[in-house]
């Protein structure tokens, strides 16, 4: 087995378990190569038990991002369908070790990002729609903590999503500074602005083409981008609603609830 499939196999393990594992590198980096590859050796391994690739996400697009986990470089995961939950619906915390969550801006691609200009403007032409999103991240790594390419080894600690009403672009208006507000059970917990996202979140688009050519992505037409979060995130309360809001753009919630017929032990 290679170094990143055997990554990839404990990885799995801890995220199908829900058990937090030990870095897979604490001393040294395995660097980014194998990172990529281990993510997509984990990608693999839940695609044969029938996910579906659904998007791709960003991390570390905002400095409260960086700063909050001491990382520093952008970063790409999977989105699949596994992973998706309703606006409204409902995440079961013990699923997860220990999961935060973060608001985002999400893009729909009408296009393949191929072909289009790889400029800001043709970035721009291949949004189909644009919602205010909410994620929700667990890192398989003990205590939250690890190196960019453990991260990234680790589906940037991918977990859930969840998008609002998507709206046209065309009528969205322009998003590069609107109010971004968390909430749990309508009180504020973190507030911040869109401008935080790589100082405009369309941004995202030229920069998720970027990391996807090198690192070997696909970004083809209806799937979903997630731009990384406006604000540090914010520990899942153990019940209660959790809602992002984006100003102009709308809200989306999702409701955190324990299986009560699961054993507390
Ligand atoms: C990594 C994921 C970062 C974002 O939006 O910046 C991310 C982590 O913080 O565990 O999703
Ligand atoms: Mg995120």
């Amino acid at each position: 087995m290679t170094a990143a499939a055997a990554f990839a196999a404990a990885l799995d393990k801890a995220q199908r378990t829900a058990s937090p594992i030990r870095r897979l590198a604490p001393d040294a980096t395995i660097g980014l190569g194998t990172a990529y590859a281990a993510q997509h050796a984990l990608i693999a391994r839940r695609l044969a038990r029938g996910e579906h690739v659904v998007g791709v996400k960003l991390g570390f697009t905002s400095r409260a991002k960086a700063q909050q986990m001491g990382v520093s470089d952008v970063i790409i995961g999977t989105l699949t369908d596994a992973m998706r939950i309703d606006d409204g619906g409902t995440f079961d915390p013990r699923t997860a070790i220990h999961p935060r969550i973060e608001p985002e801006v999400a893009y729909l691609l009408g296009t393949d990002l191929d072909e289009v200009d790889a400029d800001a403007r043709g970035s721009a032409s291949a949004i189909a729609a644009v919602a205010p999103a909410l994620e929700i991240i667990d890192s398989r790594y003990r205590d939250f903590r690890f190196s960019l390419d453990d991260v990234v080894a680790d589906n940037t600690s991918a977990a859930a999503f969840a998008i609002g009403q998507w709206a046209d672009p065309a009528h969205a208006g322009d998003l590069g500074n609107r109010g971004v507000r968390l909430e749990i059970d309508g009180r504020p917990v973190q507030t911040g602005s869109t401008a935080a996202v790589l100082g405009h979140p369309h941004r995202a688009i030229t920069a998720a083409r970027r990391l996807a050519a090198a690192h070997g992505f696909a970004l083809s037409a209806g799937m979903v981008l997630l731009a990384g979060a406006a604000t540090a995130a914010v520990p899942v309360p153990a019940r209660g609603c959790i809602e992002a809001v984006v100003t102009g753009l709308g809200r989306v919630s999702v409701r955190v609830d324990r299986n009560e017929r699961i054993s507390d032990a």
